[in-house]
């Protein structure tokens, strides 16, 4: 490349592009799925400021037939196409080139700043082996294509074009992602959300694949967004009548839609957004919220005598079985935190606190009767609290973690207390306990049995948690507490293993624990401490050589391999107890050999996780079952 056409901008504009190829990470997060997905949402987030702003009223996202392409479009302004004279190059061709385009060329109030400011465009083109911008303004079609975030040639006239928008193609770069393959189910939720946020927004998503458009509007905005929430939770409310509130101030600089209603569930359910960026973290917005909230209730409750003397309401009370949707706009967000989920402004909690008390007051006097059912409520919570503290306390005078002595019997424990070495094998059964026990490595390898099925914690509050003898020896033997007591710097052992049979029994019984984990030690998932073992099914024997075979497909794989009049031996383990010690050691337990799964929580989207333990743990085992067939072996295998 020459000198002239090779100019010190240009210089800038790639090895900003190249930095963002060079680390992704820094910009997306990762190159895994949610990497991936990322890129979307960056694309539907600048359409969607378009639709905040008052200009767009229609999204339509359209996957290819192979979901490696996918493509944007909205009938916004279109993304202005006017060069600008000191680089002589488009305005489109800038916002799709270089980072920290964002601003220059949208004085719109609510900007989606999501993390990436505005240079969201560039990256998605930084990351996409091909991208293809349309723009249609003023009667005309403009189109620039660009490779790996290169323009391959100006911005060329296209065909005369009815109405305005913008539409973005591409097809993220194999080079960067592991997977490049769009997920259409994790897409609909995002854009059905997008939809409940923005009131008279319609999206449409188009799936090439299986030739089908579904099509997302919610005229009821938060309302139903709350209903829909509640019915995918299963949820009881305790009043029907949920608390709504909708505001614009624009002196304040500040929009807000508000959706409340108490149920019987034993958690609490916020759901926050701000400019429709989701708020996983919360921040100063959900602080406001909490504050309004429990300052209401508590005075509502205080107005009308409704506490016993001597009954200590807590704001964790208060808040219990609380479902919330809350979406703000403001002007200026600033985000915090690793994945940028948290909002920062600090205005932003008296705003609303101002805002939401004052209303969720007055809503509750004028209608007492949904505020009676509340306050319930919050009474019921505030004595299960006192009796889960007493059955607390009981757990631990029984068993001082510091207290080798007091560690349940039935552990057989190892020899050394390092937990950088230790590992947990929870067993199923005593007959598999017992062969477990005698195959292990004593010195680093614990084994806890359990008698029968665990209590599924989905389903009963923490004090029956406590109640639950093999939960709490569990517990105890795990020694990190449980709950908002748990203390990963006690846990005494690194990686708690589940072990069970592999029939679907055995995964019941797993689905229970990781149950058991999700709800009441989500740090030690959170932090990559839970495993699952996988115990072979089968023994495949030819001549001197012996196979293992974890599933009935694993073992045809096998037996196809063998030479055609082969003979071999299969056995099937019917269990674990089955399996004499020595076997299960080289096959299961022996860190050089085994194959475990670790068992991670997508961070990524709380809802739709918390989708998966609703449907896990409702009614029909079938559907547990499939989520660990699913889920386990598409786990990532590691290798330890
Ligand atoms: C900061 C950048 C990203 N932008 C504009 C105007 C309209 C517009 C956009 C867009 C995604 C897929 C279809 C402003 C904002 C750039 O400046 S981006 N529409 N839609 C979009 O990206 N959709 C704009 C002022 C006047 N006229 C147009």
């Amino acid at each position: 490349m020459s000198a002239q056409t090779y100019n010190a901008d240009s210089i800038t504009v790639l090895e900003g592009l190249e930095a963002v190829r060079r680390r992704p990470g820094m910009y997306i997060g990762g190159v895994d799925d949610s990497g991936l997905h990322h890129l979307l949402w960056e694309i539907v987030d600048n359409a969607i400021d378009e639709v905040m702003n008052g200009h767009a009223t229609r999204i339509v996202v359209s996957l290819s037939k192979d979901h490696h392409t996918i493509s944007v479009s909205d009938n916004g302004r279109g993304i202005p196409v006017d060069i600008h004279p000191k680089t002589g190059k488009s305005a489109l061709e800038v916002i799709f080139t270089t980072l920290h385009a964002g601003g220059k060329f949208d004085n719109d109030a609510y900007k989606v700043a999501g993390g990436l400011h505005g240079v969201g465009a560039s990256v998605v083109n930084a990351l996409s082996q091909s991208l293809e911008a349309q723009v249609r303004r003023d009667g005309q079609t403009y189109i620039q294509k660009y490779k790996r975030g290169k323009p391959v040639g100006p911005v060329q006239k296209g065909e005369p074009a009815r109405g305005s928008g913008t539409t973005v193609i591409f097809t993220p770069d194999s080079e960067i992602f592991r997977e490049t393959k769009f997920n259409a189910t994790l897409i609909a939720e995002r854009l059905d959300v997008k939809a409940y946020l923005n009131k008279g927004l319609t999206i449409q998503l188009v799936d090439e694949a299986s030739g089908e458009t579904v099509e997302f509007r919610h005229d009821g905005g938060v309302a139903d967004f709350l209903d829909s929430v509640n019915a995918k939770r299963n949820d009881v409310r305790v009043a029907t009548l949920p608390f709504l509130l909708e505001r614009d101030d624009p002196a304040e600089g500040l929009r807000l839609s508000l959706a409340l209603a108490w149920t019987e569930a034993t958690d609490e359910d916020t759901r926050s957004f701000v400019n429709t960026i989701p708020t996983r973290d919360g921040g100063t917005h959900e602080q406001g919220l909490r504050e309004a909230v429990v300052v209401a209730v508590n005075r509502f409750m205080s107005h009308h005598e409704l506490v016993k003397k001597g009954m200590e309401i807590k704001g964790e009370d208060i808040r219990e079985g609380l479902v919330a949707i809350l979406s703000i706009f403001i002007r200026e967000p600033q985000f915090q935190g690793q994945t940028k989920g948290r909002l920062n402004n600090p205005e932003v909690r008296a705003q609303i606190v101002s805002l939401v008390r004052p209303r969720l007051e007055d809503f509750l006097l004028k209608n007492k009767s949904v505020g009676d059912a509340i306050a319930n409520r919050v009474i019921q919570a505030a004595k299960a609290r006192e009796a889960s503290r007493a059955a607390a306390s009981q757990v631990r005078r029984k068993s001082p973690v510091s207290n080798r002595l007091n560690l349940p019997g039935k552990l057989a424990d190892c020899d050394a207390s390092d937990a950088d070495q230790t590992e947990l094998f929870v067993v199923e059964g005593d007959s598999a306990g017992g062969s477990a026990k005698q195959g292990r490595d004593r010195d680093t390898q614990a084994v806890l049995p359990l008698r029968g099925k665990v209590l599924n914690a989905e389903q009963a509050g923490k004090a029956k948690v406590l109640d639950n003898k093999e939960l709490t020896d569990l517990v105890s033997a795990l020694g990190c507490g449980m709950g908002d007591q748990y203390d990963p710097a006690r846990l005494r052992y690194g990686k708690v293993i589940i072990m069970t049979d592999a029939d679907s029994d055995g995964h019941h019984i797993a689905t229970l624990l990781l149950t058991f984990f999700y709800r009441h030690l989500p740090g030690l998932l959170g932090d990559g401490r839970v495993f699952l073992a996988c115990p072979p099914l089968y023994k495949v024997s030819h001549g001197q050589e012996t196979h293992w075979a974890l599933d009935d497909a694993s073992r045809d794989k096998i037996l196809a391999k063998l030479p055609k009049n082969a003979k071999p031996q299969i056995t099937r383990f019917k269990g674990l107890g089955e399996m004499p010690p020595k076997l299960l050691f080289e096959t299961t337990l022996d860190p050089l050999r085994r194959r475990l799964l670790r068992v991670v929580v997508p961070d990524d989207d709380r809802p739709y996780t918390e989708k998966t333990v609703c449907d896990l743990m409702g009614k029909e085992p079938e559907a547990r079952f499939k989520f660990i067939m699913d889920e386990a072996y598409t786990a990532k295998d590691i290798d330890i």
